[in-house]
């Protein structure tokens, strides 16, 4: 049998890859052929991606998967979402590409939750949340109304990535799920939340599904022949196919990277009032099925508390080192409340950390392994607090936690989730986001049948690591 190789450009707010899937008999092998950096940069204010760079560095990743690979059939694009790109009818940008963490919404975000919210969560599914797309087209329309005439098309960043690749100017559907423009009834676009926000609804296409064929490369000659397939573009919505979760529904999906996005997939929306408080955002899979989820800080709050403390660990074996003297301390008394929405994107993490301590009367750790013990405990806490309120608010049992991303390899996370929800959790060391986009491109090709197929045959040969709770929550 022969082997079908894909190129997944993997873009994630701290670092960027690509990694080419190899799929023969049943069985995947990845090679990561090309890893960078990537960072917002702020001017003035405010925060901004550098997308040449970006660009640079994806085309320079395809190179060398090509060459080492010649007989690379497709690419698919995923990143994290609401971000984009205003272009032309002809492409060009119109706009700078702007950074969720940038703060310019934060008048609309208090505008939409003095009035309105409940019109545009029950029509969307998608919760106030400072960084949403519509909140960022509110804001820079009311700054430059002209805009509203100079761009024709907003395309997310995997669908800009997509046209750059391939000429062709799409929005996928998982991508086009974390809008908050999206509705929640059919794959199209809400007329009463682009209204709301005074968005154009000509700017958007109705949403395609993953697995969708857009052409082949056209601005890279050397790789000439290669198909540019629309995955899940959303970097999430690719993670939770990676899982190979019990098709009986029951289990509780984790994707733990830069953001911990806690969740489920369902055939149905989970909305109302309580869904709202609980901000639970009914973000779509590729297929265009639902993946209720709510999004705790993640381990963004460990990285920035170690850089702000001058030692974050540069190597693999530096991060296990922290971590096992991390896990020989005693667990802390209180821990942290982790949606407090000073952690979102401020100036010193650790004095944040430091501020909430001491506004309880405690005393902040006294080094690196101690911040990590705390916050590693109130991640914990704060998966835990999610699968409560996901079994209240669905009616669901889960029966284990399954978790891929960056933190499946931290295990005093993993014990802390485990221990707080009283679940079992078990860890697939894997890097999710890429395994789900080159699992989209499989079955686009029909070496896979299905998404579940791949999730049964890809899980058979994946080495778990299960952590039981040691004590009752
Ligand atoms: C994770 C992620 C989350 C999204 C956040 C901001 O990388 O995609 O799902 O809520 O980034 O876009």
């Amino acid at each position: 049998m022969k082997a079908v190789h894909c190129a997944a450009v993997d873009l994630g707010a701290s670092s960027g890859r690509v990694i080419v899937g190899s799929w023969v008999r049943g069985r995947l092998s990845l090679r990561e052929v090309h890893r960078f950096p990537v960072q917002f940069r702020s001017l003035g204010d405010e925060d901004y991606w550098d997308l040449p760079t970006l660009w640079s560095e994806v085309r320079a990743g395809l190179l060398k998967a090509r060459l080492e690979f010649p007989g690379l059939a497709s690419v698919g694009v995923d990143t994290w979402g609401v971000d984009y790109a205003l272009v032309d009818r002809v492409g060009r940008l119109v706009y700078p590409v702007h950074a969720y963490r940038d703060r310019r919404t934060q008048p609309g975000l208090k505008r939409l939750a003095r009035t309105g919210l409940g019109r545009i969560y029950a029509e969307t599914g998608v919760p106030n949340v400072f960084y949403n797309t519509s909140l960022q087209l509110e804001a820079m329309l009311r700054n430059h109304p002209r805009v509203r005439e100079t761009a024709d098309r907003c395309l997310f960043l995997p669908d800009y990535f997509n046209f750059l690749l391939s000429g062709r100017m799409e929005n996928e559907v998982s991508i086009s799920s974390t809008s908050q423009l999206l509705g929640l009834s059919r794959r199209t676009w809400s007329g009463a939340a682009l209204r709301r926000f005074g968005i154009p609804a000509r700017w958007f296409r109705r949403p395609v599904p993953a697995g969708t064929r857009l052409g082949k490369v056209a601005s890279i000659p050397e790789l000439k022949g290669m198909s540019v397939i629309a995955v899940p573009g959303h970097d999430t919505a690719c993670a939770y196919d990676a899982m190979p979760a019990d098709p009986s529904g029951t289990d509780l999906f984790i994707s733990s990277g830069t953001w911990s996005l806690v969740g489920f997939e369902s055939a149905r929306p989970l909305v109302g009032v309580e869904a709202l408080r609980a901000r639970i955002s009914n973000e779509r899979t590729g297929r265009g099925g639902f993946r209720p989820l709510t999004n705790v800080i993640g381990l963004w709050l460990l990285e920035r508390t170690l850089v702000d403390l001058g030692c974050r660990p540069e190597s693999g074996a530096d991060w296990e080192a922290l971590l096992s003297r991390a896990g020989r301390l005693p667990a802390p008394r209180r821990l942290l409340d982790v949606t407090s929405p000073a952690f979102a994107n401020p100036p010193s993490m650790r004095r944040e950390v430091d501020k909430q301590l001491r506004s309880r009367g405690e005393a902040p750790p006294r080094d690196p392994a101690g911040y990590a013990r705390l916050i590693c405990d109130s991640l914990g806490a704060g998966h835990a607090d999610a699968a409560r309120t996901f079994e209240r608010l669905s009616g669901k049992v889960f029966r284990r936690i399954l978790i891929v991303g960056g933190g499946s390899k931290n295990p005093l996370l993993c014990q802390a989730t485990a221990d707080q929800s009283s679940l079992p959790v078990v860890s697939f060391q894997i890097e999710g986001t890429a395994v789900g986009n080159i699992a989209s491109q499989l079955v686009a090709h029909g070496a896979v049948a299905d998404l579940s197929t791949f999730r049964q045959q890809f899980g058979s040969s994946l080495k778990q690591v299960l952590y039981t709770p040691r004590r009752e929550a």
